[in-house]
């Protein structure tokens, strides 16, 4: 392989699909900047294995699924380095109960659910995370943020890479099932494109509960990734999948398995034909700058259904499912799922197909059948593309030139290899694979069965994302990496493209809100070991430092509202001290230089210990004190 070439003179960044041939895409890539190892090998046969000590080349961030965490894998190791806590609540870190993360849990949702959640213990305690991508900026990958949606609770939440936290979550109005999620490539991230997966009434109050074909609507929304305010929606026929975003910063798109609009299953997969939904971006800006929208619930609502000049629908074979543009900014592939075939467009031909010259069908270049149950494409930026065929338990290996001119009427088979994987892959993903520096050196295949490939484990098993050589010309399965629920989606990111910080800044606006608070109460948090009682509620400030706690004991009443406030100030890398109140269910972690904070209400009269639960120290078990709850006098 030797793809690590400088960038092609002449081949400007700014407009690199207009100077694009049709075919040979591989050789349009805009040249990978990514520092080459010494293990590459034309011919495949990458190193897997990471010797102890060793650093890992590309930094994997998984879906959690149904957990509703993203985690962090080194790769090609397939080590699991992190836990980000997101839609879920923690007991490590106690993302969920500390006052930073319910904030960030809370601060975007829409105000009905603000006070359902009220009732619910104040935060969603679950999520299903499903697809993680990064920012973009000039069609790559850079560095600053992870975006994931929820499809259990229609939220969006954004992953700061500098400490790999989550710092904001929206939910999206107006939709049910947010699923397809992707962000804008050009010329940067810019806007987070979300799909509502299914179909409900506008508004969905109660007064309409029948009659899906005249009221039930999904919507498509663009957040703004910078504010993570919606900026539109799109009205939209049917339903929508999964989807992607071109190379050019001009056209999104979004797959619909249920055009029928059926309730059920059967309904649902009725039609020979479904459809993608193309959306003109520029189009649908200019819709909200002249007013051609409705607004609701606070946002504007742009009518893209059939005959629309916003959208186009492309009829696609029954139920397609994933929607994967190519790194070489040309084509676009939808998965048919019940169709053994995928679906090619070129995204050059969408200019005509906008302004009437052509129809939907005429921008569909290649057609091919890969085998059963196709559901997500990944590429290697060679102009070879990968597709997971679910009931086929396979991975099948295609080229999309030949495809083309299979489809154009020559006789070539584009189908280059086909791979057994462990079992029933979903989606796959490529190493820098949805960027332009696509770098074509592994694919992990993300299979939903692992049956017999472990030790038994009881009647739920693991996942098992599998690890592919994709370096030569064959794919070579190279390793089994088994996980709990439930990976739907990998982001595989070169280790040159994240800078994470190694300890947190102290004016981290993670906790603004408790620096504005000490202010008021004269405390320094840096240097705090203070008791301050105002009316029946009590704030504690306190230090940590190896091993000790500032304030080693404090003496509350019962009904108290009580907010403990720690900020450990190590400046050594990797110690992390934790607060953990015994017999009140509060625990959280506190990063060297970070300031956290939990609120309660002292309800539980006695000496309750709290203590250090992150290992720190010699005497870790001596870092501890106590909170005497003085009982009520009856
Ligand atoms: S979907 S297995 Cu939620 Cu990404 Cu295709
Ligand atoms: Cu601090 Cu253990």
């Amino acid at each position: 392989m030797s793809d690590h070439n400088p960038e092609k003179p002449g081949l400007s960044r700014r407009n690199f699909l207009g100077t694009a041939a049709a075919s040979g895409a591989a050789g349009l890539i805009a040249g990978s900047h990514l520092p080459a190892t010494a293990k590459d090998k034309a011919s495949g046969g990458l190193k897997a294995h990471v010797e102890p000590g060793e650093l890992d080349e590309y930094y994997a961030f998984n879906s959690g699924g149904q957990s509703g965490e993203v985690r962090i894998l080194g790769l090609p190791s397939m080590r699991e380095l992190m836990r980000i806590p997101v839609f879920n609540m923690c007991s490590a870190t106690g993302w969920g109960r500390t006052n930073e993360s319910r904030r960030i849990l809370t601060e975007g949702l829409q105000p009905d659910t603000l006070e359902y959640v009220k009732s619910i213990g104040g935060v969603f305690p679950n999520g299903d995370a499903h697809h993680p991508h990064m920012s973009f900026t000039d069609a790559t990958y850079d560095g600053r943020y992870i975006f994931i949606n929820d499809k259990a609770n229609n939220r969006v939440a954004r992953i700061r890479c500098d400490v790999m936290k989550t710092d904001k979550i929206t939910e999206i109005p107006n939709a049910s099932g947010i699923h397809g999620l992707r962000p804008q490539r050009y010329p940067r991230t810019g806007y987070v494109f979300a799909n509502g997966e299914h179909i409900v009434p506008l508004p969905n109050d109660g007064t309409v509960l029948d009659n899906p074909k005249d009221n039930y609507w999904a919507v498509y929304t663009a957040l703004d990734g910078d504010t993570m305010k919606v900026a539109w929606q799109v009205l939209v026929d049917g339903n929508l999948d999964n989807g992607d975003a071109d190379y050019q910063g001009k056209y999104s798109f979004a797959t619909c398995y249920n055009s029928e609009k059926g309730l059920n299953v059967t309904d649902m997969s009725s039609n020979e034909q479904d459809w993608a939904v193309v959306f003109d971006i520029k189009a649908i800006e200019q819709a909200v700058k002249s007013g051609d929208y409705k607004e609701m619930n606070g946002v504007p609502v742009v009518d893209g259904r059939h005959g629309s000049k916003y959208t186009r629908y492309i009829p696609v074979p029954n139920s397609p499912h994933g929607c994967n543009a190519a790194p070489d900014g040309i084509h676009v592939v939808f998965n048919g799922k019940l169709s053994p075939t995928v679906t090619v467009i070129d995204v050059r031909k969408l200019d005509d197909l906008f302004a009437g010259k052509i129809k939907e069908r005429d921008v569909v270049v290649a057609e091919p059948q890969l085998g059963l149950g196709p559901l997500h494409t990944a590429f290697d930026g060679r102009g070879n593309a990968y597709t997971t065929l679910f009931i086929d338990s396979q991975m099948v290996k295609w080229n999309i030139d030949k495809a083309r001119r299979a489809y154009a009427g020559e006789n070539v088979d584009p189908i280059v290899q086909k791979l057994d994987v462990h079992y029933q892959p979903g989606h796959n993903h490529s190493t820098m694979g949805e960027t332009k520096e696509a770098d074509g050196k592994w694919l992990v295949s993300l299979n939903k069965f692992s049956k017999d490939r472990f030790l038994n484990v009881g009647p739920l098993k693991p996942e098992n994302d599998q690890l592919i050589d994709i370096s030569g010309d064959e794919m070579k399965l190279v390793h089994d990496g088994p996980s709990f629920a439930e990976p739907h989606d990998m982001l595989l990111v070169h280790r040159s493209k994240v800078r994470p910080a190694h300890i947190w800044k102290r004016d981290d606006p993670m906790w603004a809100d408790v620096r504005e608070m000490a202010a008021k109460d004269g405390v320094t948090l840096e240097s705090a070991a203070n008791v301050i009682r105002d009316g029946n509620k009590v704030r504690v400030y306190m230090v940590a430092v190896a091993p000790i706690f500032s304030v080693p004991k404090f003496d509350v009443n019962q009904g108290d509202e009580v907010t403990v406030i720690v900020t450990n100030m190590e400046v050594i890398e990797d110690l992390t001290h934790g607060f953990t109140l015994e017999g009140y269910g509060l625990a959280m972690e506190i990063g060297p230089q970070a300031t956290a904070s939990i609120t309660f209400t002292a309800s539980r009269p006695g000496v309750h210990w709290y203590y250090c639960q992150w290992f720190c120290h010699a005497l870790h078990m001596e870092m501890a004190g106590q909170m005497n709850v003085l009982p009520k006098k009856a």
